[in-house]
């Protein structure tokens, strides 16, 4: 039968309004994609906008939280309705966002569709989310998110083939429509690439020897990948990988690798001497926690000991072009790159933001206090990837997690930092406060503040050094007289109400004192943005949500 009598127009009666994608995609509550042609309308803007979708490949998959596997059957048909030639996807469906990014750079294809609210939890009662990535493997660069939300407000109707989905149960190869859907193990790919990237043999000898590592997968995407890295390849023991096995709710957890979320995994870590390290990896597998034995890493101290310490690895032996960091994150990786000689760049938050920056070969590594590190390997950030290179520098250096982090103090000094999350607060009080400093701003400058001065007080606006676009509001920074810094955003990922996040950040040399609680040696600026920003009293919170 000819492909044109297969293919419905469904119309739409009232385009929607709300389909503005956020920090990573358009991520909404369960319930909400679940509108009649909510998913449809959406999926629709974005094959209209994103280039050589017709006649191109197209990769789809998710973390396999609710909905995924029929988030999947709508894609593939609207896909072929719109003349895609090839679509891969991965058995159950499953496939993580770094893995995602590598299938779209190594297959050629022209973009992603990749189902997740990351971290966001799961279930009919949690959130679904849809990412848009592009022909480099990384998050569609704002033009396109502008673009596809504009089509979405005035959209009256998509295509899709009538049919039945693919099955999802068994690598393979079929058709819809004229449309050919490659069905493939969504982990091997991604295996195949880290093995180009660390030695496995001496990863392998220290997972094999007395040292203890325990993963939690948090019953999200990466349970599949770790079991095949740590307890396959490189000979972990079984049970290495805790909740190993993704669950459309993930078990009714949170899976948002920080000390609040992770707890079980913190408490074996931070209270017993059974383990050496321990990581975790979010809903869909790009963000990663790491934590020694007794000994909390710091994702910001994480970038910068990985830049450190990067040649450790094979895959980037011959040195870095150059670092990035998310200006909420602090500079620890900056002291790095200029002991190393090299440049070091501060972008907006979004993985977006480094994609301009890995394409053009000006970075190598880059990193997020949000639990985020990556490399030029693909473009987005990779939570087991970050897992792996901590495993090679332990593997090389032989000495404990907490030895690394103390000699990294000692050497470049220490930056202590904290990030306090006040969680859905009703958003017509975050958006109060949040204006209130904003206007506050310009009569700031030379002001005490923590017993310092405000030397700059602004509103962070990025000019991309490679294509010149400016992006402004992203974040409200108070700089200090010593370095010290405070900064204030609202959160783009949340669903309900609005999230204040608060950095907090404070140098100290070496030489000084590197021992120090983090929440102790920040009081000072919490006591004093709590007070300039009326914190506790705007949004009714006595402390915040999570404290990281
Ligand atoms: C997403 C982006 C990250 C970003 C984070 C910020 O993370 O991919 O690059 O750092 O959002 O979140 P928020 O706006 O809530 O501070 P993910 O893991 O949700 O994709």
């Amino acid at each position: 039968m000819p492909m044109s009598t297969l293919v419905r127009q469904v119309a739409l009666e009232h385009p929607f309004q709300d389909q503005k994608p956020g920090t990573s995609g358009l991520r909404k509550s369960t319930r909400q994609f679940a509108t009649p042609h909510y998913l449809e309308s959406f999926v629709e803007a974005a094959l209209r906008v994103v280039p050589g979708i017709e006649g191109g490949t197209l990769v789809v998959g998710g973390d396999g939280r609710h909905g995924n596997r029929e988030a999947i059957g709508v894609i593939s048909r609207m896909a072929a309705a719109h003349g895609v030639a090839r679509l891969i996807t991965t058995t159950g469906g499953i496939l993580s966002t770094p893995a995602a990014s590598h299938l779209i750079r190594s297959r050629g294809a022209v973009a992603g569709i990749i189902l997740s609210a990351s971290h966001n939890p799961g279930g009919p009662d949690g959130d679904f989310g849809v990412k848009v990535n592009g022909a480099n493997g990384g998050p569609a660069p704002e033009s396109v998110t502008d673009a596809i939300y504009a089509v979405t407000t005035s959209l009256d109707g998509y295509r899709i083939l009538d049919g039945d989905p693919i099955s999802l149960d068994h690598p393979g190869e079929h058709c819809l429509g004229e449309m050919a859907v490659t069905v493939l193990d969504g982990v091997e790919d991604y295996v195949t690439l880290m093995q180009g990237l660390f030695d496995f043999d001496r990863i392998g000898a220290l997972l094999r020897g007395n040292f203890r590592l325990a993963f939690d997968a948090m019953h999200a995407v990466t349970g599949p990948y770790a079991t095949r890295l740590f307890e396959g390849l490189l000979g972990a023991p079984a049970g290495t990988v805790r909740n190993g096995v993704p669950l459309e709710d993930f078990g009714g957890g949170h899976p948002d690798p920080n000390l609040t979320y992770a707890h079980e995994l913190a408490a074996l870590l931070l209270e017993s001497d059974v383990y050496d390290f321990g990581a975790a990896c979010d809903g869909d597998g790009d963000r990663n926690m790491i934590l020694g034995r007794r000994c909390f890493v710091n994702p910001s101290d994480s970038l910068a000991v990985l830049t450190a310490n990067a040649t450790l690895a094979p895959g980037y032996s011959g040195g870095l072009a150059g670092v990035a960091r998310s200006m909420p994150t602090s500079a620890a990786a900056d002291v790095v790159a200029r002991a190393l000689g090299i440049p070091c760049f501060e972008t907006p938050t979004g993985w977006k933001f480094f994609g301009n920056l890995l394409d053009a070969g000006r970075i190598t590594l880059c990193g997020e206090e949000s639990f985020g590190t990556g490399s030029n390997h693909i473009r987005e950030k990779d939570g087991l990837w970050a897992v792996l290179f901590w495993l090679q520098i332990l593997a090389v250096r032989g000495c404990p997690v907490s030895t690394v982090i103390g000699e990294h103090w000692h050497t470049y000094g220490r930056h202590y930092y904290s990030r306090h999350d006040y969680e859905a607060i009703a958003s017509d009080a975050a958006h109060g406060l949040y204006d209130r400093v904003k206007g506050m701003l310009p009569s700031l400058g030379g002001s005490r503040f923590a017993g310092r001065t405000i030397a700059t007080a602004d509103d962070f606006a990025y000019t991309d050094p490679v294509d010149g676009s400016l992006t402004s509001g992203q974040g409200l920074r108070l700089l200090l007289d010593d370095g010290s810094r405070v900064v204030l955003r609202l959160s783009g990922t949340g669903t309900q109400g609005a999230t204040l996040r608060v950095y907090l950040e404070s140098f100290v040399a070496p030489g000084g004192d590197l021992a120090q609680d983090p929440q102790q040696a920040l009081g000072a600026l919490i006591t004093a943005i709590d007070d300039l920003a009326e914190i506790r009293q705007r949004t009714g919170m006595e402390r915040p949500t999570v404290i990281t």
